[in-house]
């Protein structure tokens, strides 16, 4: 066992790794993956004590036909049914599902919640996995356990008594597979509400608006054949190496057939550099790595599309004598809005664009050079894109980029955004939308023989503010872990506090089940890794990649409980409670879900024989009409957009500070608190500056210092103690660890243009400490 655990074990209180672990931080040379990853992985395994179940499990990860889909990232499976391609994050993401560890009505009459509201959150995590139903006791302050049928009968009569429907909302983690998303959306829109928030609130809900707006398609165009044609990548605002570590492997193989790499990123990650490969045995044996950049920009936070514009830019000005700069023939006969857009990059200036995004026009001129030069081209991105207030204004300018060259449509060319939760993507396919439209409502009436509410329901943001006011008195977790992952923490822990029943289906125990309403519940579920039992056999479940491809997911352990459900199973046993007049055949659902997928296959478009194509060797892609030029848009062309430039540089005692995750945590999960890519181990209470930045503030290396948020409206929200470290980042720009810096993201603080918090946008002042 690792000194990180053991410490865990004394010291439940203390952060990840123990508060006596020193700190380090050594800047990391080393190549992305390679035998760094092969260490870690060693680590995890044995620390779950896992030697044995976690290397069979990790042979049937990602399997075509016989595994289970890794509950990591969204990343799609290697085309050649690879049978190592898998990443280290990703293994320990399922070892962390397989633990032997549990936490049962033992530990929860031995711990008052008061008492574990003093734990770490790591350590919550640390105890294992959840094996039966357990309900809050305010008389004793503790968890006791409750049967199946009864805490059904709690939700469900706590649904019944609302006055409306509207007063329920029903959060989701994009985990959750497709079949339970179905029967989960069915179930809140047969009550009567669109109230579905989910993680995608907080996450890509601008990309989608973005490519619906644009090209008339909530989703990427491009799928990983095309990621191995293309001549030029262009990676924003992701960090690959920690958190989709498989697109290493495109990466790598993109360099070697010569495509151009060019990373856009404040910070330059590892997957900017170099990585090796773990199933390329030979590059592990001589440990020789590969380069995955050939241009690396640093904007300030929020610069991107300044940056995007000067690209236009030089494109439009390469066009005037070279008349294969542009694809005139694609712009004239499927896009609207060219001249409009050709207008507003000649009027905004060089300085402009120089100032707001903080690269220089030389290097954006390297940047759109490559472009031009590039035949095919893939622009890829993730959360440094879209947590801002312009997130949309920016994917649409990605998209004007790539309209401008016709990269779209064809081999090698068009939009990648880099999803988050393994089915998040999937998630929103299957009916988790708050603002669904009037065609899927139409059907899913139709089909399901129900009534579905027409107003549009609440997101993330507004479900909290709703039950801060009073306004939402239910709230339905389906895994994730709300209270941490939302913006405002004290704000949003008083929200739920408000409610009359927080409840939360979990393979976990997490913060979100200690900051509860006057009644809790914490139902366990089984994991994507687990056997699911049914009537008719064991059942499969479907998910959907970034690439839009949708494939089954068996699981094979044996449950970490008897007294575990499926979370389809639990879905029904809500709603017969809560429906007891309800047409639906929940029952006859789970107990085959092909009879989901059967229903699905009329409501949902593109899945058409759900069955029968679901079964297929990979699975089956579900048809992107904007891949085929067909565009669901008012023009029924693929519209250019015309944003201006927003102000994104901060004052000038200010700084823009962004959210991030560290290589070793899952948005709340922390594993531990190293980040061995950005050189830290054993620190998570850190801050990343320019050393000028640091310097006119008066702040020395690893010093103090206190972190001051100034929302909107002028409030402010603070953060003591922070350790101060220099780092290559531009000036302006600072970055640290969600779910700690979540106290600083200010509830009023979300785009207008998507809703979606501004979590890689907080302005900030940094002393240091007093
Ligand atoms: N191991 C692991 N894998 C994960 C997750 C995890 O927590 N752990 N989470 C999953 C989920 S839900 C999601 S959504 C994804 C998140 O994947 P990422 O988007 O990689 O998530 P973050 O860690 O928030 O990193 C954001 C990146 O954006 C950069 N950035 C910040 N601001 C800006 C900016 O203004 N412009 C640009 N160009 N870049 C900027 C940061 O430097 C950082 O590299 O990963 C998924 N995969
Ligand atoms: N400041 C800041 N905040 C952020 C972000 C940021 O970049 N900055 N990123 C945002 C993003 S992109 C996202 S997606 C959200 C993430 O928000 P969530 O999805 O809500 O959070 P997770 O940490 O992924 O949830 C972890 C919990 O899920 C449960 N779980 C795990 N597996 C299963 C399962 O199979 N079934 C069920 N039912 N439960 C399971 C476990 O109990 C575990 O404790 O956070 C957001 N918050
Ligand atoms: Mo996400």
């Amino acid at each position: 066992m690792s000194a990180e655990s053991e410490n865990e074990k004394t010291d439940p209180t203390a952060g990840s790794s123990g508060e006596s672990a020193p700190f380090r931080f050594r800047p990391y040379h080393h190549p992305a993956a390679g035998w760094g990853a092969a260490k870690s992985v060693g680590r995890v395994l044995a620390r779950e004590g896992e030697f044995l179940d976690g290397p069979r499990g990790i042979m049937r990860m990602n399997h075509e036909g016989r595994g289970f889909d890794c509950p990591g990232c969204a990343w799609p499976d290697d085309l050649k049914g690879l049978h190592l391609d898998i990443c280290e994050n990703g293994i320990k993401h399922v070892t962390w599902e397989m633990t032997h560890k549990r936490v049962g009505r033992d530990f929860f009459a031995a711990h008052t919640v008061g008492e574990l509201s003093r734990w770490s959150d790591a350590a919550l995590e640390d105890q294992g996995r959840l094996t039966e139903p357990m309900r809050y006791d305010p008389d004793t302050d503790r968890y006791v356990p409750i049967s199946w049928p009864d805490a059904f009968d709690l939700v469900g009569r706590a649904l019944r008594e609302l006055d409306e429907p509207d007063q329920a909302a029903f959060y989701t983690s994009g985990r959750l597979g497709n079949e339970a998303t179905f029967l989960y959306q069915l179930l809140a829109r047969e009550l009567g509400t669109n109230n579905l928030p989910d993680c995608s609130n907080m996450c890509h809900e601008a990309s989608g608006r973005a490519l619906q707006a644009s090209l008339g398609t909530g989703k990427g165009t491009v799928d990983l054949k095309d990621w191995e044609v293309t001549d030029a990548l262009f990676v924003m605002g992701v960090n690959a190496a920690s958190n989709a570590p498989r697109m290493l492997t495109s990466l790598v193989e993109a360099y070697k057939r010569g495509a151009q790499i060019v990373h856009i990123n404040p910070l330059i990650e590892a997957a900017a550099r170099r990585a090796i490969i773990p199933h390329e045995f030979l590059a592990m044996a001589s440990f020789r790595s590969t380069p995955t950049s050939t241009l690396n920009l640093q904007p300030r936070i929020g610069g991107d599309m300044a940056l995007l514009r000067g690209m236009a830019k030089v494109v439009l000005d390469e066009a005037r004598t070279d008349p294969k700069a542009l694809d005139t023939e694609f712009i004239e006969r499927h896009t609207s809005g060219f001249a409009e857009y050709r207008a507003l990059c000649e009027a905004t200036s060089w300085e402009e664009i120089e100032h707001q995004s903080g690269v220089a026009r030389a290097d954006i001129r390297k940047a759109a050079l490559v472009y031009c030069e590039a035949d095919r081209s893939i622009f890829s991105w993730c959360l440094g894109v879209t947590q801002h207030d312009h997130g949309v204004d920016t994917a649409r300018e990605i998209v004007n980029l790539l309209l401008l060259r016709g990269n779209l449509g064809r081999e090698g060319a068009g939009p990648s955004p880099v999803r988050g939760h393994s089915n998040v993507q999937g998630n929103r396919t299957c009916g988790i939308d708050h603002r669904p439209t009037g065609e899927f409502l139409d059907r899913l009436a139709a089909v399901c023989e129900i009534d579905p509410p027409r107003r549009h329901g609440l997101d993330t943001v507004g479900t909290i503010e709703a039950m801060h006011r009073g306004d939402v008195l239910v709230f339905v977790g389906m895994g994730g872990n709300f209270a941490l992952a939302a913006p405002d923490t004290p704000y949003t822990f008083a929200a739920l506090q408000k409610c009359r029943l927080t409840m939360h289906v979990s393979t976990k125990l997490n913060r979100s089940h200690l900051v509860h309403g006057r009644d809790a519940l914490i139902l366990p579920c089984l994991g994507r890794t687990e056997k699911d039992q049914q009537r008719a056999g064991v059942q499969a479940t479907s998910v959907e990649d970034s690439m839009s491809m949708v494939h089954l997911s068996i699981g094979m352990k044996r449950p970490a409980s008897p007294h575990l459900l499926s979370e389809p199973a639990i879905v029904a046993g809500i709603a017969r409670a809560a429906l007891p007049d309800s047409a639906t055949p929940w029952e006859r659902y789970v107990e085959d879900y092909d009879r989901i997928r059967d229903t699905m296959s009329h409501v949902l478009d593109g899945f058409e024989d759900f069955n029968r194509r679901v079964r297929l060797p990979l699975g089956f892609r579900i048809r992107q009409p904007a891949r085929e030029l067909v565009f669901d848009t008012p023009s029924g062309r693929a519209e250019f957009s015309t944003a201006t430039l927003p102000d994104v540089v901060p004052a000038e005692d200010r700084l823009v500070l962004c959210t991030m995750r560290s290589h070793d945590q899952w948005n709340t999960t922390i594993y531990s608190d190293n980040d061995r890519y950005r050189g830290v181990k054993n620190l998570r209470t850190l801050i990343f500056m320019n050393a000028d930045d640091m310097r006119e503030r008066g702040i020395g290396k690893f010093d103090d210092v206190d972190i001051t948020s100034i929302a909107r409206d002028g409030s402010t929200r603070s953060l003591h103690g922070y350790t101060a470290i220099p780092y290559d980042i531009p000036r302006g720009s600072a970055a640290g660890y969600m779910p700690e810096m979540n106290v600083l993201c200010a509830i009023g603080d979300y785009s207008t243009q998507s809703d979606q918090p501004l979590m890689k946008n907080v302005r900030i002042t940094v002393r240091a400490a007093s």
